[in-house]
């Protein structure tokens, strides 16, 4: 499974319960490096999610958490300009998650690869899934925006709320970069291959900048299955619509199907999954030359999640037949 942050690792729970073998390529385009430390948002909200440590109400970061390191931090920034360069105010930077940014960063320090430190944090959250960086190459999603500024995915996405439309998106470091150990393998070795509800562009698609990572999907001998984070013609969570208009792909889940493409055409996807609010979709998806149902998709609780993904193995099923 190709997984973002929040609606990717919710989709897990349910996924998990089924009982398969689940690996995850984790997006790390939502990186960044704040005072030495390197961030990995969609790497450790998965992580945290399947390992009971998830903030529950933010969806990122963890339960019970505390912010008086980023209050002090503040403290300083707003006395001293040099400061404020290195602390971005904006980002909530918690004090229980610093512990797993301190020990990533040391780690990365002595030359361990972000794949072996996301398997070592992993030891102690046993998220009961195998997560994978998508390169262990550092990346980062960059924005343009309409007002001609660059900035980081995150700055767009936590400080502007992505209320400055984007133009555009560039994976700084993707085209350097290659699959992390075990992720092409993964995909060859696969039984079945889920693109979840999370975010088509800046997650999904930033895993597929990588090169190699399309190629593999493409190629894979398993069927490829789609769940559209699309309903009723809006993102069921977080600002998709706004990532989806920056590159002219309408908001719609016959829109994002048509976006990641038919297998058989060149694309990458064999099934597609709508809500049922959708149906009307099924018949222009399916035309598109990829198979469609419109089953319930709102993750309201773990047994509607599982059946979600029991109807993703349903569909690989009939596309296998
Ligand atoms: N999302 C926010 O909306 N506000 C924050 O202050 C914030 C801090 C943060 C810190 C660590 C972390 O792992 C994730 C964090 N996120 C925050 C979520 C992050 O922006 C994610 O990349 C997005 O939610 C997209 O998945």
């Amino acid at each position: 499974m190709l997984s973002g942050g929040i609606g990717g690792a919710r989709f897990l729970l349910g996924l998990r319960e089924l009982g398969h073998e689940v690996t995850v390529i984790g997006n790390t385009g939502d990186d960044l490096t704040i005072l030495g430390l390197r961030i990995c948002p969609d790497l450790d909200t998965v992580m945290y999610t399947l390992g009971g440590g998830i903030s529950a109400e933010r969806g990122w970061g963890r339960e019970a958490e505390s912010f008086r390191v980023r209050e002090e931090l503040t403290g300083y920034a707003e006395s001293i300009t040099s400061a404020a360069d290195l602390v971005p105010s904006w980002f909530g930077l918690g004090d229980l998650d610093l512990a797993t940014h301190l020990l990533r960063a040391e780690w990365l320090r002595r030359g361990v690869p972000l794949s072996e430190v996301t398997e070592r944090l992993c030891e102690r959250w046993r998220p009961g899934v195998r997560l994978l960086p998508a390169t262990d190459s550092p990346v980062e999603t960059h924005v343009d925006l309409v007002d001609g500024r660059r900035v980081h995915f995150q700055e767009w996405w936590v400080r502007l709320q992505a209320e400055v439309a984007a133009t555009g998106f560039e994976v700084v470091g993707a085209s350097s970069s290659a699959p992390a150990p075990g992720v092409v393998e993964a995909l060859n070795d696969a039984d079945l291959i889920v693109l979840p509800p999370s975010n088509p562009v800046v997650s999904v698609g930033v895993i597929l900048a990588v090169p190699g990572i399309a190629t593999a999907v493409r190629n894979a001998a398993a069927p490829v299955i789609g769940l559209s984070p699309i309903v009723g013609g809006a993102p069921v969570r977080g600002m998709a619509d706004a990532c989806l208009s920056a590159i002219g792909v309408p908001t719609s889940a016959a829109a994002v199907a048509h976006h990641y493409g038919s297998r058989s055409a060149g694309g990458l996807i064999d099934g597609w999954l709508v809500d049922e609010a959708d149906a009307e979709a099924v018949a222009a998806v399916t035309g598109g030359g990829i198979r469609c149902l419109a089953v319930p998709l709102m993750m309201t609780d773990l047994a509607a999640t599982a059946a979600m993904a029991s109807a993703a193995i349903g569909l690989a099923d009939e596309v296998r037949r």
